[in-house]
């Protein structure tokens, strides 16, 4: 007995100590989250993040169709479908309970198509996204968990357009860069810490408001996620995620579009619902001149995909992220 009471109290101090503000590397979420964590008053952290997200081949429901199946319905198919992201971003805490946060995307999209006559072509769109503006909020006293509250400005193009067999045109709505509306963003977030792992989870919304200048809204979405974390060391920490989303069909539409030409273009084929796991690892450098900068890497691949098809399959993301935060 007095043994085992002998070994517990070993054991008290180090309990205590890992609830006792050691900065580790699954401080921070796995990297394709955002608004996991907040800031201490006067602290600062510049991020940067490069995503890339492919998507291959088309689905309708849960079942994969093939290419002929889609050219029977339309003149034209989507093959395949490239999104690269660097996404800037800043936070700054003017207090203990606000953590205020920009980013911005800069876009590079490019997707390949087939026509019935069997001709193969590839469009590319470019620029900047909507700039994301948030408010991550831990009131006064609250336990481990921190509410979020954002807008998207309508920075992002919804005029891109490029050559294509048929003459130089519109592209269809995933080709946009921007929502051209105003979009709210909304979510909360709890965290664990314990010894040796670390878990998460977080809700977020994101709601349209009225409509853009071409006349149409995105379908808003819901998430939630969950991420569980291995302590290995203070500097390095392996994670799981899984998130599973749903976003909504387009309402009105791009007048330029006709929706006959391919399934991209019909503002009612872009609903679905997508399960996907996430795999990643967080560094932090612990001490020495690179102290408090982070690199993280993330890759998600769909374990189901339900979609208002046909529409483009996801294939898999890939994150790798940057963080560096310093007091003022
Ligand atoms: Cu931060």
């Amino acid at each position: 007995m007095n043994q085992t009471l002998a070994v517990l109290a070993c054991f008290v101090p180090v309990l205590v100590q890992a609830d006792a503000g050691v900065t580790r590397a699954d401080d921070h979420a796995p990297i394709g989250v955002m608004a996991d964590h907040y800031h201490g008053a006067d602290e600062v952290m510049f991020s940067y993040r490069h995503m890339n997200m492919t998507m291959d081949g088309n689905r309708d429901g849960t079942d994969e169709l093939s290419e002929s199946e889609v050219l029977n319905d339309y003149p034209v198919a989507p093959r395949e479908m490239t999104t690269t992201m660097d996404m800037l971003g800043v936070m700054y805490a003017p207090s203990d309970q606000v953590t205020l946060m920009a980013m911005l995307p800069l876009i590079r999209k490019e997707m390949e198509l087939v026509n019935r006559m069997g001709a193969e072509f590839t469009t590319r769109s470019q620029g900047s996204g909507d700039l994301k503006l948030t408010a991550i909020v831990h009131p006064e006293g609250a336990g481990p968990w921190h509410f979020h509250l954002g807008v998207n400005a309508p920075t992002g193009s919804i005029l891109e357009a490029d050559d294509t067999p048929m003459g130089r045109m519109r592209l269809p709505y995933p080709m946009q860069l921007g929502s051209g509306t105003w979009d709210l963003r909304a979510g909360a977030t709890l965290l664990g810490r314990h010894h040796h792992w670390s878990w998460g989870g977080q809700l977020n919304a994101l709601v349209r408001t009225g409509e853009n200048d071409l006349g149409y809204r995105l379908g808003n979405e819901v998430e939630g996620t969950a991420w569980a974390a291995w302590a290995a060391t203070d500097w390095f920490s392996p994670s799981l995620r899984l998130s599973a989303r749903q976003w909504g069909d387009i309402a009105g539409e791009d007048a330029a579009l006709n929706p006959d030409m391919a399934p991209t273009a019909d503002p009612e084929l872009r609903g679905g619902r997508r399960l996907d796991l996430g795999a990643g690892v967080n560094l932090r450098v612990p001490a020495g001149p690179l102290a408090r900068h982070r690199l993280a890497l993330e890759y998600e691949t769909p374990l189901h995909q339900d979609l208002d098809g046909p529409q483009m399959d996801s294939d898999g993301m890939w994150t790798l992220g940057w963080q560096y935060d310093f007091s003022l």
